[in-house]
């Protein structure tokens, strides 16, 4: 039997170069799926960000993960490989979203995590017996590390992507993450993170856990064990690790060079309304900040905007908040309500939604927003964040920022990154927000 596996594309025109800071990552998922599959079976992996797909090419099975965006594109590519007589499977936080949507153009949909049911998934494509349904039980397999092989000589950046867990204890009414995981946080042990980490052979690395610091004591435990490897790495977590000094240094010892922090919103309303958990006064965050920065630990600051409460004001001070902590990186987003989430639900019943199933309409741009803002349209939504976006990444900002950079860091290495994502970044703040979605490949399968 052979499996080819695939990673979509959000958008790209046949043959055109897809977002840089985008394609560049290693797809964990891809690596773990492979991981988990016998020795025995014949693998293939085409990863749509960076090359075309060899749809002749023969194969048995083919296996998509899919997320909102790339959901379009990737119900293109299963359709051109069921007019083959393919069977394509999909799994990802979008089918586990949306089943029954990604049941109308998949054989087979695999929801929540795969550790448990894969073999069982893969003996029932061998007899031609495949359910339409998979539920996964969430949470790790002891002992299962990410098989990077199958990437074969495609070229990613040197950055290593680790699990330490999965999902989250908070619920945030916006989030993919706590909806998925119905608000339940999956430890990884510390050991297998450990071996994940010697065996992936590299020194940098993304822990890909939406809060790191969730469990202090368990973070503590983590860096502890990790710091003896030596590595540099940078992360995501919430605000409130600023009041644990204790955590604080072990995150630097272990070599914690950003973290990357969703400050969401400058208006404490606007962060009651998304149920974020740590909602703090300006005065606190200033000083959190402060204290992260004193650790010579840089920020990748986001920031969302489209609340009931955004006034222009909260606009300009989010960009002056970023301007005077000199972060590292700053993502200014719009709002975005992922079908599955509360946030889909609650604009539903407000009936706000302008657009239904919007990530599958033709002609859906990444930076369009389907929904009707208080105060202000969506282009003018749209616009506000792209304007935020170009004050922050000016290359007058950048240099400032890097002087910063080189004294919080004393890095010249850190400096290269910072300069050359800070660049990136910069170029592509229109490239993303005109990205088609799906385009590049015909219509969807009816
Ligand atoms: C690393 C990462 C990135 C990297 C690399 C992306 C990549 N695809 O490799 C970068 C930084 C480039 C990135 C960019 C973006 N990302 Co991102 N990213 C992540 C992150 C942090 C980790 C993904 C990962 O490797 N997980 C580890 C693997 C092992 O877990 P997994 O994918 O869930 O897979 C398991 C199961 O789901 C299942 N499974 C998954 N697929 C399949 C398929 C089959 C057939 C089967 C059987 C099983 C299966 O098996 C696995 C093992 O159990 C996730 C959040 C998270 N913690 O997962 C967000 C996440 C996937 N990203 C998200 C978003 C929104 C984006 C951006 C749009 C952000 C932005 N505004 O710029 C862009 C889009 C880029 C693109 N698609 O081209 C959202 C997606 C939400 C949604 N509803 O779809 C997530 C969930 C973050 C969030 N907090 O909401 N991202
Ligand atoms: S803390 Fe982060 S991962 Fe957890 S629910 Fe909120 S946004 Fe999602």
């Amino acid at each position: 039997m052979k499996i080819t596996f695939i990673l979509p594309a959000i958008g790209k025109k046949t043959e055109t170069k897809y977002i840089k800071t985008w394609r560049l990552m290693e797809p964990l998922t891809i690596s773990t799926l492979k991981a988990l599959t016998p020795k025995n079976i014949e693998t293939n992996f085409f990863d749509d960000r960076i090359e075309l797909i060899d749809y002749d090419e023969p194969t048995d099975l083919v296996v998509i993960t899919v997320e909102m965006y790339t959901a379009k594109r990737a119900y293109l590519i299963a359709g051109k490989y069921r007019e083959r007589g393919v069977k394509v499977i999909c799994g990802g936080y979008h089918p586990t979203l949306m089943p029954d949507e990604a049941g109308r153009f998949f054989d087979s949909v695999i929801i929540g995590n795969v550790e448990d049911i894969w073999e069982n998934i893969l003996r029932d494509a061998q007899e031609d017996k495949l359910q339409k349904q998979y539920l996964g039980n969430n949470g790790f397999r002891r002992g299962c590390y990410p098989d990077r092989s199958i990437y074969g000589d495609k070229k990613y950046s040197i950055l290593g992507l680790v699990e330490t867990g999965r999902g989250c204890v908070y619920n945030c009414e916006f989030c993919t993450i706590t909806a998925s995981y119905q608000r339940k946080y999956y430890r990884r042990e510390i050991e297998d993170i450990v071996e994940d980490i010697k065996q992936s052979g590299k020194k940098y690395f993304f822990f890909v856990d939406d809060n790191i610091v969730a469990d202090e004591d368990y973070a503590i435990a983590l860096f502890k064990a990790i710091t003896p490897l030596g590595i540099k790495w940078s992360g995501q977590g919430s605000l409130n690790m600023a009041k644990n000094e204790k955590l604080l240094q072990w995150m630097k010892r272990s070599g914690c060079m950003v973290i990357l922090i969703g400050y969401e919103s400058m208006n404490v309303k606007n962060l009651k309304q998304m149920n974020k958990q740590w909602t703090m006064s300006m005065g606190e965050r200033d000083a959190l900040t402060e204290k992260i920065h004193s650790y010579g630990i840089g920020i990748y600051a986001t920031f969302i905007f489209g609340f009931d409460y955004d006034t222009d004001a909260v606009f300009e001070e989010s960009l002056a908040f970023a301007k005077k902590h000199h972060f590292f990186f700053v993502a200014f987003n719009h709002l975005l309500p992922f079908p599955g989430t509360k946030l889909h639900d609650r604009f539903v019943e407000e009936n706000k939604l302008h657009q239904e199933e919007w990530w599958l309409k033709d002609g859906y741009k990444y930076g369009d927003i389907p929904y009707e803002p208080v105060g202000r349209t969506p282009i003018e939504l749209s616009d506000k964040c792209a304007r935020l976006r170009h004050q922050f990444f000016t290359l007058t900002s950048i240099v400032r920022r890097s002087f910063v950079a080189l004294k919080r860091h004393k890095s010249l290495m850190t400096l290269g990154i910072f300069l050359s994502q800070n660049l990136n970044l910069k170029r592509e703040i229109d490239e993303k927000l005109k990205l088609p979605i799906g385009v590049g490949l015909d219509e969807l399968p009816k």
